[in-house]
């Protein structure tokens, strides 16, 4: 197990000129222990977050304690508080929701042991109470959905009546897609959300609101999902509801893992937003950076593409997840 507070009193003694304290500084026993509390295992676009960050670790030589919250936030604050019952030399996590964590993160504050935000944000005003936050930008994302609806709404004859499947509720991707989506529609009024629904960020969920939302709608034309699997699951709902999906209703995901790919390549999605879930590499250097008392940037932005059906056929054969 090793401190921060060891690599801080290292650090000072080489700044003094006393020399000694090995590559890893102030370790006792050498190996970094990460506790891991993850979302669940809601979408591939999680399963494939999840193989990537074990892999990571195991190539980075950090011993991985991993949990699975199911997507509830009282299992992570659980979760959090026994890795810092085990005093794990760090502690990463990607919230559920956004807000309700600042008790928690002041425990493990308190306790020494650095945090890591991962993928998602948190709301806390207090950003002393994680060393850095690494993932996408999520209302970019939705821009970039809405401006490709932007751009092809532009040879629509009538109206545009759009469904929005919004990932859970008070999460932060399902926050910022809506809002980068909301921004960018602005710019053409014939564009309407006509309904939207928290579908989990699931398949399953995605199929079952979709039925009752298209019933409800069905003048409806084009489905924004704030993830593949939710759009997935729509598009069975859409088909057993005798249209055609990508050509009755045109749809907009985001994720680009390959299930969604392939349905773009088939035609079946119009347009898919990527976000990467290949974390794991840099979530492991920053947190060896952290613990080496080493200064990391309070923000690390994930570098990220937009997909056509054109472009989701040339790229389906290299695509890893
Ligand atoms: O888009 C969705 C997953 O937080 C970026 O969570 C992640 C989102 C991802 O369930 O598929």
């Amino acid at each position: 197990m090793r401190k921060v507070s060891a690599a801080i009193a290292c650090g000072l003694l080489v700044a003094a000129g006393l020399a000694g304290c090995g590559g890893d500084s102030g370790n006792d026993d050498g190996k970094i222990t990460m506790g891991f509390a993850q979302v669940g295992a809601e979408s591939g676009w999680r399963t494939a977050n999840t193989k990537d960050i074990q892999e990571a670790a195991k190539a980075a030589g950090i011993e991985l304690k991993f949990s699975d919250a199911q997507q509830k936030q009282e299992n992570q604050i659980k979760a959090i508080r026994s890795y810092i019952a085990q005093k794990v030399d760090i502690i990463a996590f990607s919230p559920v929701v956004e807000s309700g964590w600042d008790q928690v993160l002041k425990e493990a504050k308190d306790a020494e042991i650095p945090v890591i935000l991962t993928d998602r944000a948190v709301d806390s005003q207090d950003t002393s109470l994680y060393e850095t936050f690494i993932g996408s930008d999520f209302v970019l994302e939705g821009k970039k959905a809405g401006e490709w609806l932007v751009a092809d709404a532009k040879a629509a004859p009538g109206p545009v009546n759009v469904i929005q499947l919004e990932g859970n509720t008070g999460s932060a991707p399902a926050n910022d897609r809506k809002a980068g989506f909301a921004e960018a529609i602005k710019a053409d009024p014939k564009i309407k959300i006509v309904a939207s629904q928290d579908a989990e960020f699931t398949r399953a969920k995605g199929k079952e609101v979709m039925e009752a939302l298209f019933k409800a709608h069905p003048e409806a034309n084009v489905l924004y999902a704030h993830n593949d699997d939710m759009g997935l699951g729509a598009i069975e709902a859409i088909e057993a509801a005798g249209k055609k999906p990508g050509v009755d209703i045109k749809i907009i995901t985001v994720d680009a893992v390959k299930d969604g790919m392939t349905a773009l390549a088939d035609g079946k999605i119009n347009f898919i937003v990527e976000c990467s879930p290949l974390l794991g590499n840099q979530l492991m250097d920053l947190a060896k950076q952290v613990l080496d008392g080493k200064e990391v940037p309070k923000r690390v932005l994930t570098e990220e593409t937009t997909f056509t059906q054109e472009q989701a056929k040339a790229a389906l054969p290299d695509r890893k997840y």
